[in-house]
């Protein structure tokens, strides 16, 4: 532990933020590969790696060719690229970047939901097509944020930050987790079905996985109902994507506003085809004073692992190894 830090090895497999790679470098001898594939990984640099900054998938083979591996630190706050469930089993710690990222997606969230459910961006563009001045005004939208309600999937840091938001809005707010937070003031849902069918406004900021993958189909987006709006700056993972196009199409809902996709950074035709979304290249924290705050916090990661011992921001999976050192 208290050998110098230049003289540890940290892998870094594919892309990752300019920044984060400066810091790593700085610090540790860095080595980089095109991708996390253990094809790639020779004797001798699976004896030296004691630990990985990425932003791309890591799976549990690669986790395996890395004997001496100690901490992933990846960059985001969703990490559901990473096996972090293996990754707990062989006592590697991982580490996301949450917090420094909360407001700003939260930003992004009030404006995807203001300009699906206002129409700005079409509003724009018939100004600039040169249709106010010669066709008129833009048409009066159907929908307003007026009287509606909205119920958040994901209260945690970024849905609390998307709550208080509404709020100022004037607006009342409910959510959807598996457990009920203690000290917040909105009310709780048990099933993400029970609160689509109470509000009309749908925002996720549900981390991807299993355990959510599709949870929203056509039944919430039925409950949710022909005024609905439903709003994703979570992860495409959480919707049925074909189901969503139907309830678009067919008017079981109003609208939506994506940021997140199934298939990144493939965007379906069906999806780019409907005039009732508003489709953003997943830029909910996509600021130069952001994703700089959230690569050194992948870099801080690692320092504090091979400095003092304990990681910064270990995920719950983790968590405990984290404390264990
Ligand atoms: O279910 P809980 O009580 O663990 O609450 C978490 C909730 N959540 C779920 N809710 C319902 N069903 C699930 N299967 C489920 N899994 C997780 O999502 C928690 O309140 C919330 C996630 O909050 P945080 O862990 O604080 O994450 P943060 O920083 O708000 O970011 C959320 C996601 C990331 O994972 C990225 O995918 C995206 O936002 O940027």
């Amino acid at each position: 532990m208290s050998a110098p830090t230049s003289e540890i090895t940290i892998l870094v497999p594919g892309g990752l933020h300019p920044h984060a790679v400066e810091r790593v470098g700085e610090r540790f001898r860095l080595v980089r590969i095109d991708r996390a594939d253990p094809a790639l990984i020779d004797a001798a640099l699976a004896a030296e790696v004691r630990g990985a900054a990425v932003s791309s998938p890591v799976n549990a083979a690669f986790v395996d060719a890395l004997p001496k591996l100690e901490i992933v630190a990846s960059f985001g706050v969703g990490y559901d690229h990473v096996d972090a469930a293996h990754c707990a089993k062989r006592g590697v710690v991982v580490t996301n970047t949450p917090d420094v990222l909360t407001e700003e997606v939260a930003d992004t969230a009030l404006g995807l939901l203001i300009n699906t459910v206002r129409e700005l961006p079409k509003a724009e563009a018939w100004l600039r097509d040169g249709k106010w001045a010669g066709e008129g005004n833009y048409p009066l939208t159907a929908a307003t944020l007026r009287g509606r309600s909205v119920g958040i999937f994901g209260m945690g840091r970024i849905g609390q930050a998307i709550a208080r938001r509404i709020e100022a809005f004037g607006l009342p707010v409910s959510y959807h987790n598996r457990r009920k937070v203690e000290g917040v003031p909105y009310t709780y849902h048990a099933s993400l079905k029970e609160m689509a069918a109470a509000v009309d406004t749908l925002i996720s900021v549900a981390p991807g996985g299993t355990s959510t993958e599709k949870a929203v189909n056509s039944d919430i987006l039925a409950a949710l109902g022909p005024d609905g709006v439903f709003i994703n700056v979570g992860r495409g993972s959480t919707v049925d994507e074909p189901a969503l196009v139907k309830a678009l199409s067919d008017g079981t809902i109003h609208a939506a506003g994506l940021d997140v996709f199934a298939d990144e950074p493939r965007v379906p035709d069906a999806l780019l085809a409907l005039p009732n979304v508003c489709l953003l290249p997943h830029v909910g924290s996509a600021t130069i004073h952001t994703r700089q705050a959230m690569a050194d916090r992948v870099a801080d990661n690692l320092v504090s692992w091979f400095t003092e011992g304990t990681a910064i921001s270990p995920v719950p999976e983790t968590a405990e190894i984290a404390r264990r050192r």
